[in-house]
């Protein structure tokens, strides 16, 4: 039998507070690569998961893996996604308090994997009624239609979410979960009229290219082959190895059934989808961009969007015309071909957009839970966060500006939360506590979000400024207001080297995560976010009921002028930091081994920045500040009370008192310990150590005498 020493010398430790040199950034990679080398892809530091993405399927989520880490203390199992799911949901249960699960990492760090691996585990782990197996199911089917609308394959991870999802399980009194809710947050629209070169458009056009019936597909006017459409060759990737749109697309086409989609309803949403892809067609005929385009143009492709979005002629003008009224009289102006272009794309925009919030709204109204048709509001919630991870690409533009920015909000968290945790914990235990340095990102969200001085600040003053503003002036006037920001840089204001490497219209942010260039291209039209009024009109026209409820004629008589997408986004962002606040969290802390996506490769210098700028090793110095290691009395007592006459086997006097006998029967020196109201704290692991390995050889040598008493027995 292999000791508990040297197996820890292979596989490392699981818990990085447990690293004798744990200040060492050396030592924490070197246990990381230990495990990740033995398919160990969970470490623990204190309750906070570091998990590295194995790219690979492991044999690690059976049911009986489930059936493992159900109900059992945190710290008696090998750290699992599914100890976190399982901690939370006995919180939730003995304490009553709502919690919340953060999953961060970058892009492709396996976020998207973890939040689906815990919604498995309540799915099969969790108490279930007829009632309640349907929630079950349809919380479970959430996920793959979701995904066909809200993920693509980009540079860096071939499913990558382009939208962000707070989801909220809700539980009854008897622990089954009943409901569900899902807040979406920004999807990344301008990927439905354009993708940079190596990545696709959302899953779900290919889907159903790929996957739809001859029928449907000769319904839908479209043909098998995602060449033929405009929206989806800019990216020049139609095929991922890594997926296949054809099985991908039974799912999906099976989870709108079991969430409840009609096929009428199918049929309309297939409609809309078909409909922009033919709207990216539509080509406006002329050679010169700035003519107008007037009654001799050609419009290609025009009657196919009719058709299957049901509203005919009028969206021939729409798209050609701009409809403006003055002194009350209504008039029209023709666009120029660039125009005529940009509202096309616009429209295909918003059509997109808003069908995927109507999505997520449709997926609530089947995952409320009902009583006798009267909506039930006493439960108890666990919330899942699964948001866009921070990203660089060689061209970052304003969606990488909002993920990235809503990252920094989620690391600000996690450090106001985890050190605020901690020091509640020692106070609330009477214990003395020694703070830690740590960079506080707070500056950095301060320069994106300060009121009249922030950079979405500025651009909405840009956007909302009449005459010359453009991308430019956007530009400059940054330079002018946050110009001298330590987290800011633009090619005027770099130094040589830096210069280099980035374009006039450019500036740069120092993120917690990393330096990234934003190109300021676009950005205005972008953050203005416009629909013609006059394509407004045309979509409340429409047959089609999913469009008639995603364009109202409510907003067409509202006169004010809509909030602009990044301070939407801010707004959205702010809410989501309340209704975290608000809860218990746990942190699952992602890490992605290496850029290419392969199995077995840890590319050392990418994880050690990851490390770093997830704050893991401050995280672990706060941890262990004082103290490396603490139990509640009754969990320490139960595991090592059969080191102790004294104790074992079984102490009936008070839990403090007993705790007290034992570790003096095991020779604690006063300095390695403190007695806290309710729990033990040992300051160094090797003292941890000692008694583990006690408890090892005492198992040990107990099974070696079982054995020769069977001997002798037989
Ligand atoms: P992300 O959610 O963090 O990126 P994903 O969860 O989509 O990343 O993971 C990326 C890919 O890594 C998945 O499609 C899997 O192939 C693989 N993977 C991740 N976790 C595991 C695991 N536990 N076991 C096996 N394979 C895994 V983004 O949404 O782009 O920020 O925006
Ligand atoms: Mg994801």
């Amino acid at each position: 039998m292999e000791s508990a020493l040297t197996a820890r010398d292979r596989v490392g430790v699981q818990d990085f507070v447990l690293l004798e040199n744990y200040t060492s950034e050396a030592a924490f990679i070197e246990n990381l690569r230990k495990r990740f080398k033995e398919n160990l892809i969970y470490t623990y530091i204190g309750s906070v998961l570091v998990s590295v993405n194995p790219y690979k399927d492991l044999e690690i989520y059976t049911k009986n893996h489930m059936e493992r880490y159900r109900g059992v203390n945190f710290y008696e199992v090998s750290p699992h996604i599914y100890a976190v799911a399982d901690n939370s949901y006995r919180s939730m249960r003995t304490e009553g308090k709502d919690q919340c699960i953060l999953i961060s990492g970058e892009s492709g760090a396996g976020k998207t994997e973890a939040s689906k691996k815990i919604l498995q585990y309540y799915a099969v782990t969790c108490p279930a009624s007829e009632q309640v197996q349907t929630v079950k199911d349809r919380l479970l089917q959430s996920n793959p239609v979701l995904e066909a609308f809200g993920n693509a394959k980009t540079l860096r991870n071939d499913n990558s979410s382009r939208f962000g999802k707070y989801m909220d399980i809700q539980f009854d009194f008897k622990g089954a979960p009943v409901g569900g809710h899902i807040i979406n947050y920004l999807l990344e629209k301008s990927r439905v009229v354009h993708q940079n070169h190596g990545e696709r458009n959302f899953h779900i056009f290919y889907q159903l290219i790929e996957g739809g019936e001859e029928d449907l597909l000769r319904h839908l006017g479209l043909e098998r082959n995602p060449q033929q459409y405009q929206y989806l060759i800019k990216g020049n990737c139609p095929k991922v190895s890594s997926i296949n749109d054809r099985s991908d697309w039974k799912v999906v086409r099976k989870a709108l059934t079991v969430i409840g989609f009609s096929e009428n309803e199918v049929e309309e949403l297939l409609n809309i989808i078909a409909s922009v892809l033919h709207l990216g067609n539509v080509q406006y005929g002329g050679e010169d961009s700035n003519a107008c385009i007037t009654s001799d143009i050609q419009i290609k492709y025009l009657p196919r969007v009719t058709l299957v979005l049901s509203v005919f002629a009028c969206l021939h003008l729409s798209l050609t015309f701009l409809s403006l009224c003055v002194f009350h009289h209504q008039l029209m102006s023709p666009l120029n071909l660039e125009q005529a272009s940009s509202a096309r794309d616009a429209l295909a925009k918003a059509v997109y957009g808003r069908t995927f919030t109507w999505l997520v709204n449709k997926i609530n109204t089947s995952l409320t839970y009902t009583v006798y048709t009267r909506t039930h509001t006493n439960y108890s919630v666990i919330g899942l966060l699964d948001i866009y991870g921070f990203e660089v690409f060689q061209h970052n533009s304003f969606e990488q500006f909002c993920i990235n920015y809503c990252n920094e909000k989620l690391q600000q968290l996690f450090i106001e939360l985890t050190l605020k945790s901690e020091q509640d914990e020692y106070e609330a235990e009477g214990i003395t506590w020694e703070p830690v340095q740590y960079f506080n990102n707070k500056i950095i969200c301060d320069l994106v979000e300060e009121k009249f001085k922030g950079i979405i600040s500025i651009l909405d003053e840009e956007c909302l400024r009449p005459g010359d503003a453009s991308d430019l002036t956007f530009l400059e006037k940054l330079e002018d207001t946050v110009g001298g920001h330590p987290h800011f840089v633009t090619h005027k204001l770099a130094d040589a080297k830096t210069r280099k490497v980035m374009g006039r219209d450019e500036f740069r942010l120092l993120h917690y995560a990393g330096e990234v260039n934003y190109n300021v291209n676009g950005f205005l039209d972008k953050n203005n976010d416009l629909l013609f009024r006059n394509l407004k009109e045309v979509m409340c026209m429409s047959e089609n009921k999913i469009l008639t409820q995603c364009f109202n004629r409510e907003e067409l008589s509202d006169k004010k002028r809509p909030d602009t997408a990044a301070t939407q986004f801010k707004a959205s962002l702010a809410k989501l930091m309340e209704i975290l606040m608000s809860k218990e969290p746990s942190y699952v802390r992602c890490i992605k081994p290496n850029d290419s996506k392969q199995s077995g490769r840890f590319d050392e210098v990418l994880i050690r920045h990851q490390v770093k700028y997830l704050g893991l090793m401050e995280n672990l110095r706060v941890r262990r500040a004082g103290f490396a290691y603490r139990r509640r009395y009754e969990v320490f007592l139960q595991r090592y009370k059969s080191l102790c006459p004294g104790t074992w086997p079984n102490w009936d006097g008070k839990l403090s008192d007993g705790v007290s006998t034992l570790v003096k029967h095991l020779g604690y020196k006063p300095e390695e310990y403190k007695m806290g109201r309710s729990k033990i704290f040992i300051r160094f692991p090797k003292t941890l150590f000692a008694t583990e390995d006690a408890l090892e050889t005492r198992k040990h040598s107990l099974a070696t005498k079982l054995q020769a008493g069977w001997k002798g027995y037989s």
